[in-house]
Protein backbone atom coordinates (compact mmCIF):
# COMPACT_ATOMS: atom_id res chain seq x y z
CA UNK A 1 0.00 0.00 0.00
CA UNK A 2 2.91 2.46 1.06
CA UNK A 3 4.59 1.63 -2.70
CA UNK A 4 1.70 2.45 -3.87
CA UNK A 5 0.78 5.55 -1.93
CA UNK A 6 4.45 6.67 -3.28
CA UNK A 7 3.77 5.99 -6.95
CA UNK A 8 0.03 7.45 -6.60
CA UNK A 9 -1.72 4.70 -7.77
CA UNK A 10 -5.14 5.78 -7.35
CA UNK A 11 -6.41 2.41 -6.10
CA UNK A 12 -3.70 2.32 -3.11
CA UNK A 13 -4.50 6.19 -2.46
CA UNK A 14 -7.95 5.16 -1.71
CA UNK A 15 -7.49 2.31 -0.11
CA UNK A 16 -4.68 4.28 2.77
CA UNK A 17 -7.52 6.93 2.66
CA UNK A 18 -9.69 4.54 3.90
CA UNK A 19 -7.33 3.18 6.59
CA UNK A 20 -7.39 6.88 7.93
CA UNK A 21 -11.14 7.14 7.93
CA UNK A 22 -11.63 4.19 10.09
CA UNK A 23 -8.70 4.21 12.09
CA UNK A 24 -7.80 0.95 11.71
CA UNK A 25 -5.10 -0.59 13.32
CA UNK A 26 -2.25 -0.28 10.71
CA UNK A 27 -3.00 3.40 10.56
CA UNK A 28 -0.34 4.15 12.71
CA UNK A 29 2.50 1.87 10.28
CA UNK A 30 1.36 3.47 7.61
CA UNK A 31 1.44 7.13 8.48
CA UNK A 32 4.70 6.20 9.88
CA UNK A 33 6.27 4.99 6.50
CA UNK A 34 4.98 8.09 4.56
CA UNK A 35 6.20 10.44 6.81
CA UNK A 36 9.58 11.33 5.61
CA UNK A 37 7.73 11.75 1.83
CA UNK A 38 5.71 14.15 3.05
CA UNK A 39 5.96 18.16 3.86
CA UNK A 40 6.07 19.28 0.27
CA UNK A 41 2.35 19.91 -0.85
CA UNK A 42 0.91 23.45 -0.24
CA UNK A 43 -2.55 21.96 1.44
CA UNK A 44 -5.34 24.89 1.19
CA UNK A 45 -8.57 24.77 2.63
CA UNK A 46 -11.59 26.47 1.74
CA UNK A 47 -14.58 27.05 3.87
CA UNK A 48 -18.17 28.79 3.75
CA UNK A 49 -21.39 28.34 4.09
CA UNK A 50 -23.50 26.71 1.49
CA UNK A 51 -23.88 28.03 -1.71
CA UNK A 52 -20.94 30.84 -1.71
CA UNK A 53 -19.33 28.95 -4.35
CA UNK A 54 -16.72 26.70 -2.76
CA UNK A 55 -17.07 24.14 -5.08
CA UNK A 56 -17.18 26.28 -7.92
CA UNK A 57 -13.87 27.98 -6.96
CA UNK A 58 -12.02 24.35 -5.59
CA UNK A 59 -13.35 23.38 -9.76
CA UNK A 60 -11.25 26.91 -10.88
CA UNK A 61 -8.36 26.36 -8.38
CA UNK A 62 -8.14 22.54 -10.13
CA UNK A 63 -7.88 24.03 -13.82
CA UNK A 64 -5.43 27.35 -12.90
CA UNK A 65 -2.77 25.06 -11.38
CA UNK A 66 -3.02 22.16 -14.02
CA UNK A 67 -2.61 24.93 -16.47
CA UNK A 68 0.34 25.42 -14.74
CA UNK A 69 1.27 21.74 -14.88
CA UNK A 70 0.75 20.99 -11.27
CA UNK A 71 -0.97 17.66 -9.55
CA UNK A 72 -4.00 18.82 -7.64
CA UNK A 73 -5.45 16.78 -4.94
CA UNK A 74 -9.16 17.36 -3.48
CA UNK A 75 -10.68 16.37 -0.37
CA UNK A 76 -14.22 16.80 0.23
CA UNK A 77 -15.46 16.65 3.02
CA UNK A 78 -18.36 18.25 2.14
CA UNK A 79 -21.45 15.81 1.03
CA UNK A 80 -23.15 18.32 -1.20
CA UNK A 81 -20.31 19.22 -2.90
CA UNK A 82 -20.14 17.57 -6.98
CA UNK A 83 -16.39 16.20 -5.99
CA UNK A 84 -18.84 14.42 -3.55
CA UNK A 85 -20.90 13.39 -6.23
CA UNK A 86 -23.54 15.67 -4.97
CA UNK A 87 -24.88 18.96 -6.48
CA UNK A 88 -26.40 20.27 -9.69
CA UNK A 89 -26.18 18.91 -12.94
CA UNK A 90 -24.74 22.00 -14.90
CA UNK A 91 -21.90 21.85 -12.36
CA UNK A 92 -21.17 18.28 -12.33
CA UNK A 93 -20.78 18.34 -16.30
CA UNK A 94 -19.01 21.37 -15.61
CA UNK A 95 -16.32 19.46 -13.46
CA UNK A 96 -16.76 15.80 -14.94
CA UNK A 97 -13.12 17.05 -17.05
CA UNK A 98 -11.03 17.12 -13.72
CA UNK A 99 -12.58 13.43 -13.22
CA UNK A 100 -10.83 12.34 -16.26
CA UNK A 101 -7.42 14.02 -15.51
CA UNK A 102 -4.83 11.83 -14.25
CA UNK A 103 -3.27 14.58 -12.70
CA UNK A 104 -6.02 15.49 -10.67
CA UNK A 105 -7.06 13.06 -7.62
CA UNK A 106 -10.59 13.58 -6.00
CA UNK A 107 -11.79 11.97 -2.87
CA UNK A 108 -14.91 12.52 -0.68
CA UNK A 109 -14.67 12.33 3.13
CA UNK A 110 -17.43 11.24 5.36
CA UNK A 111 -18.15 14.14 7.47
CA UNK A 112 -19.48 12.07 10.13
CA UNK A 113 -18.75 8.89 12.55
CA UNK A 114 -14.79 9.62 12.49
CA UNK A 115 -13.52 8.31 15.74
CA UNK A 116 -10.80 10.73 15.39
CA UNK A 117 -13.23 13.64 14.49
CA UNK A 118 -12.43 15.39 10.82
CA UNK A 119 -9.56 17.37 12.13
CA UNK A 120 -7.52 13.91 12.82
CA UNK A 121 -8.40 12.37 9.89
CA UNK A 122 -8.46 15.14 6.89
CA UNK A 123 -5.14 15.88 8.27
CA UNK A 124 -3.97 12.67 8.08
CA UNK A 125 -5.00 12.09 4.82
CA UNK A 126 -3.83 15.20 3.43
CA UNK A 127 -0.38 13.87 4.46
CA UNK A 128 -1.04 11.05 2.01
CA UNK A 129 -2.03 13.09 -0.92
CA UNK A 130 1.34 15.03 0.42
CA UNK A 131 3.47 11.99 0.19
CA UNK A 132 2.14 10.50 -3.24
CA UNK A 133 3.52 13.46 -4.22
CA UNK A 134 0.80 16.43 -5.10
CA UNK A 135 2.20 20.00 -5.14
CA UNK A 136 -1.49 21.06 -4.55
CA UNK A 137 -4.08 19.71 -2.17
CA UNK A 138 -7.89 21.52 -1.86
CA UNK A 139 -9.92 20.83 1.17
CA UNK A 140 -13.45 21.34 0.81
CA UNK A 141 -15.59 22.30 3.50
CA UNK A 142 -18.59 23.55 4.60
CA UNK A 143 -18.35 25.93 7.17
CA UNK A 144 -21.17 25.17 10.35
CA UNK A 145 -19.67 25.87 13.27
CA UNK A 146 -16.55 23.56 14.12
CA UNK A 147 -15.73 22.56 10.78
CA UNK A 148 -13.83 25.82 10.10
CA UNK A 149 -11.86 25.37 12.94
CA UNK A 150 -10.98 21.67 12.01
CA UNK A 151 -10.29 22.79 8.24
CA UNK A 152 -7.59 25.24 9.47
CA UNK A 153 -5.85 22.98 11.46
CA UNK A 154 -5.77 20.75 8.76
CA UNK A 155 -4.59 23.06 6.28
CA UNK A 156 -1.35 25.03 5.59
CA UNK A 157 -3.70 28.20 4.48
CA UNK A 158 -7.29 28.64 5.02
CA UNK A 159 -9.59 30.46 2.98
CA UNK A 160 -12.97 31.89 3.88
CA UNK A 161 -15.24 32.37 1.12
CA UNK A 162 -18.52 34.61 1.37
CA UNK A 163 -20.88 36.13 -1.01
CA UNK A 164 -23.00 39.15 -1.12
CA UNK A 165 -27.09 38.69 0.14
CA UNK A 166 -26.17 35.78 2.00
CA UNK A 167 -26.37 36.91 5.10
CA UNK A 168 -22.78 37.01 5.25
CA UNK A 169 -22.16 40.15 7.23
CA UNK A 170 -23.45 38.62 10.25
CA UNK A 171 -21.72 35.28 9.61
CA UNK A 172 -18.42 37.20 8.78
CA UNK A 173 -18.44 39.01 12.67
CA UNK A 174 -18.70 35.18 13.77
CA UNK A 175 -15.71 35.09 15.46
CA UNK A 176 -14.55 31.90 14.41
CA UNK A 177 -14.43 32.44 10.67
CA UNK A 178 -12.68 35.96 11.25
CA UNK A 179 -9.72 34.00 13.36
CA UNK A 180 -9.07 31.15 10.64
CA UNK A 181 -9.06 32.50 7.43
CA UNK A 182 -6.08 33.54 5.56
CA UNK A 183 -7.15 34.95 2.99
CA UNK A 184 -11.18 36.07 2.49
CA UNK A 185 -13.01 35.53 -0.63
CA UNK A 186 -15.34 37.19 -1.50
CA UNK A 187 -17.47 35.36 -4.33
CA UNK A 188 -20.19 36.20 -6.80
CA UNK A 189 -18.80 39.52 -7.43
CA UNK A 190 -20.78 39.86 -10.21
CA UNK A 191 -23.89 39.99 -8.04
CA UNK A 192 -25.41 43.11 -6.19
CA UNK A 193 -23.65 44.09 -2.77
CA UNK A 194 -20.13 42.48 -3.59
CA UNK A 195 -18.83 45.52 -2.53
CA UNK A 196 -20.79 46.11 0.44
CA UNK A 197 -19.95 42.59 1.35
CA UNK A 198 -16.24 43.46 1.43
CA UNK A 199 -16.86 46.98 3.36
CA UNK A 200 -18.61 44.38 6.46
CA UNK A 201 -15.46 42.18 6.20
CA UNK A 202 -12.70 44.98 6.12
CA UNK A 203 -14.93 46.77 9.43
CA UNK A 204 -15.43 43.04 10.95
CA UNK A 205 -11.38 42.00 10.62
CA UNK A 206 -10.47 45.64 11.57
CA UNK A 207 -12.34 45.15 14.97
CA UNK A 208 -10.93 41.57 15.52
CA UNK A 209 -7.46 43.18 14.57
CA UNK A 210 -7.89 46.03 17.45
CA UNK A 211 -9.19 43.26 20.08
CA UNK A 212 -5.93 41.60 19.36
CA UNK A 213 -3.93 44.74 19.86
CA UNK A 214 -0.25 43.80 19.87
CA UNK A 215 2.31 45.47 17.89
CA UNK A 216 1.75 45.90 14.57
CA UNK A 217 5.00 43.92 13.67
CA UNK A 218 5.80 44.07 9.53
CA UNK A 219 6.81 40.45 9.41
CA UNK A 220 2.63 39.45 10.58
CA UNK A 221 0.12 38.14 7.59
CA UNK A 222 -2.12 40.57 6.73
CA UNK A 223 -5.45 39.00 5.59
CA UNK A 224 -6.16 40.03 1.98
CA UNK A 225 -10.39 40.07 0.93
CA UNK A 226 -10.48 39.19 -2.51
CA UNK A 227 -13.39 39.80 -5.10
CA UNK A 228 -14.43 36.64 -7.65
CA UNK A 229 -16.46 35.40 -10.16
CA UNK A 230 -15.61 31.60 -9.29
CA UNK A 231 -17.85 30.56 -12.55
CA UNK A 232 -15.96 32.51 -14.52
CA UNK A 233 -12.60 32.39 -13.38
CA UNK A 234 -12.55 36.06 -12.60
CA UNK A 235 -10.08 36.55 -9.86
CA UNK A 236 -8.69 32.97 -9.51
CA UNK A 237 -4.86 33.63 -10.84
CA UNK A 238 -5.06 36.34 -7.89
CA UNK A 239 -6.30 33.97 -5.31
CA UNK A 240 -3.51 31.70 -6.64
CA UNK A 241 -0.87 34.57 -6.31
CA UNK A 242 -2.27 35.13 -2.58
CA UNK A 243 -2.11 31.75 -1.65
CA UNK A 244 1.88 31.22 -2.95
CA UNK A 245 2.45 34.58 -0.88
CA UNK A 246 0.85 32.98 2.10
CA UNK A 247 2.99 30.06 2.01
CA UNK A 248 5.95 31.97 1.29
CA UNK A 249 5.20 33.96 4.43
CA UNK A 250 4.45 30.82 6.79
CA UNK A 251 8.37 29.33 5.59
CA UNK A 252 10.58 32.67 5.63
CA UNK A 253 9.10 34.96 8.35
CA UNK A 254 9.27 34.61 12.21
CA UNK A 255 5.44 35.00 12.95
CA UNK A 256 4.73 32.33 9.83
CA UNK A 257 7.11 29.67 11.44
CA UNK A 258 5.57 30.04 14.93
CA UNK A 259 1.86 29.70 13.12
CA UNK A 260 3.03 26.84 11.22
CA UNK A 261 4.42 25.10 14.18
CA UNK A 262 0.76 26.07 16.18
CA UNK A 263 -0.74 24.03 13.55
CA UNK A 264 2.02 20.50 14.21
CA UNK A 265 1.05 21.20 18.07
CA UNK A 266 -3.02 20.91 16.73
CA UNK A 267 -2.16 18.01 14.53
CA UNK A 268 -0.42 16.33 17.22
CA UNK A 269 -3.21 17.15 20.16
CA UNK A 270 -6.01 15.79 17.20
CA UNK A 271 -3.89 12.50 16.99
CA UNK A 272 -3.45 12.11 20.86
CA UNK A 273 -7.10 13.10 21.14
CA UNK A 274 -8.46 10.43 18.64
CA UNK A 275 -6.35 7.66 20.40
CA UNK A 276 -7.81 8.54 24.18
CA UNK A 277 -11.44 8.46 22.12
CA UNK A 278 -10.66 5.13 20.67
CA UNK A 279 -9.24 3.79 24.26
CA UNK A 280 -12.37 4.90 25.67
CA UNK A 281 -14.77 2.86 23.35
CA UNK A 282 -12.35 0.07 23.59
CA UNK A 283 -12.93 0.75 27.56
CA UNK A 284 -17.04 0.79 27.14
CA UNK A 285 -16.47 -2.33 25.15
CA UNK A 286 -15.26 -4.04 28.65
CA UNK A 287 -16.98 -6.44 30.51
CA UNK A 288 -15.75 -4.73 33.45
CA UNK A 289 -16.85 -1.69 32.71
CA UNK A 290 -20.28 -3.30 32.78
CA UNK A 291 -19.80 -4.59 36.16
CA UNK A 292 -18.51 -1.01 37.42
CA UNK A 293 -21.83 1.05 35.85
CA UNK A 294 -23.59 -1.68 37.40
CA UNK A 295 -22.39 -1.16 40.59
CA UNK A 296 -22.44 2.63 40.17
CA UNK A 297 -26.48 2.11 39.36
CA UNK A 298 -26.94 0.00 42.52
CA UNK A 299 -24.59 3.12 44.50
CA UNK A 300 -21.90 0.50 45.71
CA UNK A 301 -19.59 2.40 44.13
CA UNK A 302 -19.24 6.13 43.02
CA UNK A 303 -18.33 7.07 39.31
CA UNK A 304 -14.51 8.80 40.09
CA UNK A 305 -13.45 5.58 42.22
CA UNK A 306 -15.31 3.21 39.30
CA UNK A 307 -13.46 5.72 36.23
CA UNK A 308 -9.72 5.32 38.15
CA UNK A 309 -10.49 1.59 39.34
CA UNK A 310 -10.83 0.78 35.20
CA UNK A 311 -8.29 3.06 34.00
CA UNK A 312 -5.71 1.66 36.65
CA UNK A 313 -6.44 -1.99 35.80
CA UNK A 314 -5.97 -1.03 32.11
CA UNK A 315 -3.00 0.42 31.88
N1 LIG B 1 -23.46 34.23 -10.21
C1 LIG B 1 -22.51 33.45 -9.71
N2 LIG B 1 -22.82 32.19 -9.37
C2 LIG B 1 -21.84 31.41 -8.86
C3 LIG B 1 -20.52 31.88 -8.70
N3 LIG B 1 -19.79 30.88 -8.14
C4 LIG B 1 -20.62 29.84 -7.98
N4 LIG B 1 -21.86 30.13 -8.41
C5 LIG B 1 -23.05 29.25 -8.39
O1 LIG B 1 -23.50 29.15 -7.05
C6 LIG B 1 -24.04 27.85 -6.81
C7 LIG B 1 -23.36 27.24 -5.60
O2 LIG B 1 -21.98 27.02 -5.90
P1 LIG B 1 -21.13 25.87 -5.20
O3 LIG B 1 -19.75 25.98 -5.74
O4 LIG B 1 -21.80 24.55 -5.33
O5 LIG B 1 -21.17 26.34 -3.68
P2 LIG B 1 -20.68 25.57 -2.36
O6 LIG B 1 -21.89 24.99 -1.73
O7 LIG B 1 -20.07 26.62 -1.51
O8 LIG B 1 -19.68 24.54 -2.78
C8 LIG B 1 -23.82 27.05 -8.09
O9 LIG B 1 -25.01 27.04 -8.82
C9 LIG B 1 -22.76 27.84 -8.82
O10 LIG B 1 -22.82 27.68 -10.21
C10 LIG B 1 -20.23 33.23 -9.09
O11 LIG B 1 -19.11 33.73 -8.94
N5 LIG B 1 -21.25 33.96 -9.58
MG1 LIG C 1 -19.69 22.46 -2.43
Amino acid sequence: MVAGVRERQPRALARAISVVEDGAPEVRALMQAVAADAGHAHVIGLTGSPGVGKSTTTSALITHYRSQDLSVAVLACDPTSPFSGGAILGDRVRMQEHFLDPGVYIRSMASRGHLGGLSATTTQAARLLDAAGFDIILIETVGVGQSEVEVAAAADTTVVLLAPGMGDGIQATKAGILEVGDIFVVNKADRDGAHETVRELRHSLSLAADVRAHPADPDEWTQPILLTVASTGQGIAELAEALTSHRTWLTTTEPGQARASLRAAAELEAVVLATLRARAHAVRDDARFAALAAQVAAGSRDAYTAAEVLLSERD
